[in-house]
Order: C-alpha cells, then structure tokens, then sequence
C-alpha cells in the first residue's frame, strides 16, 4: 500500500471529525455543543502527552497546585483589560439551590483572577522569588467561533496553565525563553514542527504587556496555535496587589508570566500526522507501540498465537508498548485496517510461514514499509524502527510546514497564496496598528505577528505594502482556526 493523503488534505474538516470518533479519541454526541467525552484510548494518548509536561515542568522547578473552578465575580473584575476580553465568554453560576447568591461566581475561563489574589498572600519577600507554578485542569469558555473537537471546545477539559511571578522585567524575560524552551522540547517529542510568532498589540492576551504564539498549518492551510505565553510585566500585580520586599527594604509590584496549553495539541498531533487512512501516532505517545498479529491458516501444525504471545512478552519486558491483537472471528484484513485507524506505529504480523522459519514481518504505519526479520532481531529491530518512524514524521511535517510559508511583497501576490496552497504568507510591514489592521482585512487572514525573538524580524529596505513606508519588520498572516 501506498502513502494517500488526499482527502486528509481535501477534505481535512470531514476527515478529521470522522476519525476523532472512528479512532476512539471522543464522543461528540454529548447533549451540550462543545462539550465532548474522552474516550479511553483518546486520554491514554492526552496522558502521554501530560506526562511530558509534567516531567518538563519538575525539571524547571515548577509546583503543581489545584485551584479551585469558581471564581468570585469581585475577584474576576479587578483588571479591567482582563474583564474586557473575557466578559463575553463566561460561564455564570448565579445560583445556590434555590436561593440566588449574592455574589455571582463565574466558572474560571483561565486562572489569573482566581490565582493572584492568593499570590499576593504567598508572595511577601525577594527570597520567594521567581515563583513558579503550574496546574492541569478544565476551564470553560463560551466560544462563538465554531467549535471542533479539542481545537476549540467550551469546556478545555485539559487546560495546562504554568503562572510565575519575578522581582523584575528581565527575569520574566528569562522566564518566557525557559517557556519557548520546554514548548520546543515538547514539540520536538511530538514531531511537531513549528513556529513562533509575537502578536501584534491588537491580539495579545487580555491583560498581557506582550503575548508569543505558537503554530502549526493544518493540512488544508489554516494554522493552529497550540502553545502561548504571555508577559503581564506588572499589569495583574497592580490589579491584585501582588508585591515583595526588596533587599534594601523597599516593596515593589512583581513581574508576572504565564504558559499555556491544551488538548489542542493532540489536534494538532493527530492532524500533521495523519493520512487517509487515520492517524499515525509518533512512539512516543503511542498507547500501543507495536501491535502483533497472528495469521492463523487452518490446518496448519503451527500455533501461531502463541508464537505472537511470546513476541509480545518480550516486547514489553524490553519496555515496549506492545499490544496482541487475538481477537477471534476477525480475519486479520480487518485487524490491519482498525490499527492504522488508530495510528499504531508498528504492526509484527506472524504467520505458520513465519513460524516456521523462525521470523516475524514488522509494517511501518508512516509508510507502508514491510520487513522481514529473525524473531531474535524483532526486539531491535522495533526500536530502530520507532527511532525511524519518528524521524520520518518529523522530516515529513517539516517540510509540510515549510512549504507552507510563503515570503512574499505585494498585497497581490498575498493574494495569490491564500487563493493557491494557503498556509502562512509574510509580508514587510511598517508597524503602524491601521496598516496591520487594513491588511488582514485585505486579505481576509489573521495577522500571526512578526517572527519570535523580534530581532529575527527586522528588516531593511523594503516597503511596507499598504502605506507604501519604510518596512521595519516581516508580518506573518494566516487563515486560523
Ligand atoms: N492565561 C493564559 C495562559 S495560561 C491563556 O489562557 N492563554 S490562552 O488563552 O492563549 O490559552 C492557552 C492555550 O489554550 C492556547 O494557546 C490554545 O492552545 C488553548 N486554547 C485556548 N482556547 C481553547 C479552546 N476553546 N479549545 C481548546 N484549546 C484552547
Ligand atoms: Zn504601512
């Protein structure tokens, strides 16, 4: 069989709601509009990925803490830009029973306004300083853009949030390059390749001094930010009254960061990754690593299941994720098809031939690639091939992504690009709000930003396409989800 990735690209909205379900990620048809039930083999995937993140956030000196879901509505508006962006997406609890509540609660959309006012208890001296925490949790959002399964959901059931606090603006800037770094591991974990983008002022974080996004392009051109983290410089400690005592006695508001991620990336895994025939999961997260099938024959002298038991044995006492498929009564046509579908990296099939002669054949779910090998080399051969497989995967989406981004001079020529292959089209631009805005206008598209350290985005001798001025930097516009 060959690589087909047609429809995927085509018809990427249907391809991708159909394999959430066929797959076993969700459910969808929970009676409430972007609210969706994990399934088994959807959140063993979300925990593999969790894990990552925790071991990233241990390695960083991050503490995990659990705040709780409501928020009271005095504590939510204290920070009026925060309020301003959030206002038209709450959630609210108005009543006990039967009695209404005198002070309204709000299901928290993110967790700033329930935080910081316990930060400005933690925090008192220099000496708790930078302060790092993070927690994993559900937030609810009534998003009016359209909803899709883990890309954009109202209730964001795994909401990973890291909040910090610094004694000054350089060491929150230190703080968002850790962020960049632990993204860029994870991303690299999951053969993700990406890019990074400062938004522009009219798109930043509700509250935030700065916001830095990162995306991924869909297969039909959009992109998908997975990843944002944000600088409030001292926005949040004004409003809640966050400050610690210097060295020399004196107090002074913190600088604050946050980090934040979502099930999205497992959108966006199952997205870049896949193929017409379902997902291809990298090893990495893959519940099932290798799955091993018996080809009985009748008649034959040969126990071919045990031959894949013992397979299997070994596999995991090697720390493999190894699965065996024996299921009775389904020809291994079938077996084949349903693992592809979901993404199994590596397929041993066995059959009386391969018994006999002391073999197993080892598929490829990226490419179709099949192998024969002596059943002592089925252990090395599987980790090799899972170092492959998630090189191939990262090459292939790097290129993916990488013909996805156009530089281009005129507005006309924008135009062209979104009309043709889409993706993310960059343009000079002067830095002027109005020009950025008329642009994305122009071109019915989303200005992502400039590219992520600004350093890497200035330029010279260029003209900015709208107003005709000197360009002082690339503006990266896209089509989003
Ligand atoms: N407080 C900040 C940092 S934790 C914050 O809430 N930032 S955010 O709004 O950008 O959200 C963080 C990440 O959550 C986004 O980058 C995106 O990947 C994900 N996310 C946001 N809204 C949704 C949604 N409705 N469904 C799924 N994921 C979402
Ligand atoms: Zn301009």
């Amino acid at each position: 069989m060959k690589v087909k990735r047609e429809r995927w690209q085509r018809e990427f909205s249907e391809w991708y709601n159909e394999l959430i379900e066929t797959a076993g990620i969700q459910d969808k048809r929970y009676p409430i509009k972007g609210m969706n039930i994990w399934l088994p083999y959807g959140l063993r995937i979300m925990r593999n990925i969790e894990a990552f993140i925790r071991n990233e956030m241990e390695r960083t000196n991050h503490e995990e803490v659990l705040f709780p879901a409501l928020i009271p509505e005095t504590e939510f508006q204290k920070e009026a830009e925060h309020i301003a962006g959030f206002e038209g997406e709450v959630y609210w609890v108005t009543h006990a029973g039967l009695n209404p509540l005198d002070i309204k609660l709000l299901l928290r959309p993110t967790s700033e306004t329930a935080m910081y006012s316990m930060f400005s208890l933690w925090i008192r001296n220099h000496a708790d300083l930078p302060f790092k925490i993070y927690q994993i949790v559900n937030v609810y959002r009534y998003e009016t853009k359209h909803t899709r399964p883990l890309i954009r959901v109202r209730e964001i059931s795994r909401f990973f949030e890291a909040h910090t606090a610094h004694r000054d603006f350089e060491d929150a800037e230190r703080q968002i390059r850790e962020d960049i770094e632990i993204f860029d591991r994870l991303a690299k974990f999951l053969a993700l390749p990406y890019i990074i983008s400062k938004r522009p002022e009219w798109d930043k974080f509700p509250g935030a001094y700065y916001s830095v996004g990162a995306e991924v392009v869909m297969p039909d051109g959009r992109t998908l930010q997975i990843g944002t983290m944000h600088n409030y410089k001292q926005n949040f400690a004004r409003a809640y009254d966050i400050k610690y005592e210097t060295e020399t006695g004196d107090h002074e508001y913190v600088h604050q960061t946050t980090f934040g991620m979502s099930e999205r990336l497992l959108a966006a895994l199952i997205a870049v990754h896949g193929d017409d025939s379902g997902m291809v999961l990298p090893p990495t997260i893959a519940p099932i690593q290798v799955v091993v099938v018996p080809i009985p024959k009748k008649d034959s002298p040969y126990d071919v299941v045990a031959y894949a038991r013992g397979i299997v044995e070994e596999l995991r006492n090697a720390g493999i994720r190894a699965h065996l498929d024996d299921r009775e009564g389904i020809r291994p046509g079938r077996k084949f098809y349903d693992w592809e579908l979901k993404g199994v990296p590596l397929r041993v099939e066995a059959g009386p031939k391969d018994v006999e002669a002391g073999k197993a054949v080892i598929a490829r779910r990226d490419k179709f690639e099949k192998v024969t090998v002596e059943r002592e080399k089925v252990v090395d051969e599987v980790r090799r091939l899972m170092d492959e497989v998630m090189a191939h995967l990262y090459e292939r989406a790097r290129e993916f992504l990488e013909g996805h981004i156009k530089r281009v001079e005129t507005i006309e020529e924008a135009k062209e690009v979104f009309e043709d292959r889409r993706g993310i089209v960059e343009l000079p631009w002067c830095g002027e709000e109005s020009c950025g805005l008329e642009m994305e206008e122009e071109l019915d598209a989303k200005m992502l930003g400039i590219p992520y350290p600004e350093e890497t985005a200035r330029i010279e001798g260029k003209k900015c396409p709208h107003c005709g001025r000197e360009a002082k930097f690339i503006a990266r516009f896209a089509r989003t989800y």
